[in-house]
């Protein structure tokens, strides 16, 4: 059986902190979908650990990591993160692995990753287009996929068909934006000696995954981004270039949906974004930027500042009916500690009309009024309780209000950056 880690709103909810702590009672942990643009922060005994393509999981030993074939993979970046494991001592050999049939992230995606955004910058009548991308070269990998351009891990290993594929994408590349400075000989030497250096971790993950259901494992699968930052569901254009929900995780590892018991989803206590896009419920100011130095609001992989808003029950009923989460993991309740009082978004209006459900027009979201409901606060921090009953009166009260909107249960309340700061609620 599988279970899935899934973010309810535009990311950096804290799902890489929950997949640590439940990656062990699992056999194998795997990513689904992404690349280089996640970043997942851990902490244990307060030391940190960035991760952006290796899973979660890595850090409980008994458990094998999975990058799967629904990845785009930039090498140079995963031999760095697997040199940053060794540097910390943490084991990784036999039990990372990373499936043949992953696409490949070329330096050359990355900087067209800079170059579209700056495109976009320059838009229509001086307008501001870009999308505030991580400028991993993420939606260009993804792009070349689809256009059946693309190169994959598996493809390594016949380097004179790769060297044919690689300079025929760079070609494309420059009919497209013009000749960027780009050493193609020297890519394809440094490429030459990664194909022996990952041959160890690659494996066809769709059969090791399937063989692992069948030989009784379980497996956790890691959602990256969120589903509102999904190609699909999310407020595109405004989104990432890959399935960020439930759906991404059988197309992204080549198994069947009956497979996945459980769909957890994790909610931030208030909402953030970072990169441009709609964020009805978003604050501004110093109430903006209390709770992102109070909440360490930056991204893990650019640094860029979060934007901060309310809680918002419009975006949860949506991704929680895209996922149908099971349960829940509130997450950062702990930042709100102090406040005196906390909103939470739970309607939008257009035109006078609640809506049933988060509009696909930007042009409608942009009209919206959102309804608020107002909570008072608590002043007590939170970051000695261990139980729901501890923790004080007008908390839980949020908690279960935020429970009776969603419609779904909360099972674990984050209250701490630590890998111990989290309470199981029964
Ligand atoms: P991209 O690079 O093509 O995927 O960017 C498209 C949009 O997706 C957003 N995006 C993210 N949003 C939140 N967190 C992400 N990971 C990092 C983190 C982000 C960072 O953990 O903090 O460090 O800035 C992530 N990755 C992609 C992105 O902001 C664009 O809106
Ligand atoms: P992810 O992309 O969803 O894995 O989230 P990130 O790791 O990018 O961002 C979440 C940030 O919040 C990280 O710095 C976590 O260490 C931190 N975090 C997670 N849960 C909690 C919590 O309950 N309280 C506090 N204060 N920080 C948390
Ligand atoms: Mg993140």
């Amino acid at each position: 059986m599988a279970s899935i880690i899934i973010g309810s709103q535009w990311g950096d909810e804290g799902k890489g902190k929950l997949v640590d702590i439940l990656s062990q009672s699992f056999d194998v942990v795997a990513r689904c979908q992404g690349g280089a643009n996640a970043g997942h922060t851990i902490v244990v005994e307060g030391k940190k650990i960035a991760l952006h393509l290796i899973p979660s999981g890595i850090l409980n030993q008994k458990a094998t990591c999975i990058l799967g074939n629904g990845l785009v993979i930039h090498l140079p970046t995963f031999f760095k993160e697997v040199q940053g494991l060794k540097e910390k001592g943490i084991a990784y050999e036999g039990r990372l692995f990373v499936s043949d049939r992953a696409h490949l992230v070329f330096d050359f995606h990355q900087i067209c990753d800079g170059l579209k955004e700056t495109e976009l910058s320059n838009g229509a009548g001086g307008s501001n287009d870009s999308i505030g991308t991580t400028k991993k070269g993420i939606g260009p990998a993804y792009s070349s996929k689809a256009s059946r351009g693309g190169i994959r891990v598996c493809d390594l290993f016949f380097f004179e068909s790769f060297k044919k594929s690689f300079v025929r994408m760079v070609e494309n590349k420059f009919k497209r934006f013009g000749k960027f400075e780009y050493d193609i000989e020297a890519e394809l030497k440094r490429y030459e000696e990664y194909s022996k250096l990952i041959k160890p971790f690659v494996i066809d993950s769709v059969y090791y995954i399937n063989k692992a259901f069948d030989d009784g494992k379980r497996v956790l699968i890691e959602g990256a981004q969120s589903t509102m930052l999904d190609l699909d569901f999310g407020t595109y254009p405004y989104v990432t270039s890959s399935a960020s929900s439930v759906g991404g995780a059988c197309t992204g590892l080549g198994i069947a949906p009956n497979k996945i018991k459980t769909q957890i989803g994790v909610v931030k206590a208030y909402t953030t974004r970072v990169g441009a896009g709609p964020f009805p419920t978003e604050l501004h100011g110093e109430e903006a930027e209390s709770l992102r130095k109070v909440g360490g609001e930056y991204g893990t992989t650019t640094g860029r500042p979060r934007r901060i808003g309310w809680l918002d029950i419009v975006v949860l009923r949506y991704t929680g009916m895209i996922n149908d989460f099971t349960e829940l993991n509130l997450t950062k309740l702990d930042v709100l500690s102090g406040l005196d009082e906390i909103k939470i978004g739970v309607n939008y209006k257009y035109e006078g009309q609640i809506l049933n459900s988060f509009p696909s027009s930007l042009e409608v979201l942009a009209k919206c009024e959102v309804v608020y409901e107002s909570w008072p606060g608590w002043k007590v921090p939170l970051n000695t309780q261990k139980t729901f009953e501890e923790l004080p009166e007008n908390a839980q009260k949020y908690i279960r209000r935020i429970e009776e909107l969603c419609g779904r249960p909360i099972k674990w309340i984050g209250v701490g950056q630590d890998r111990t700061s989290m309470i199981v609620k029964n």
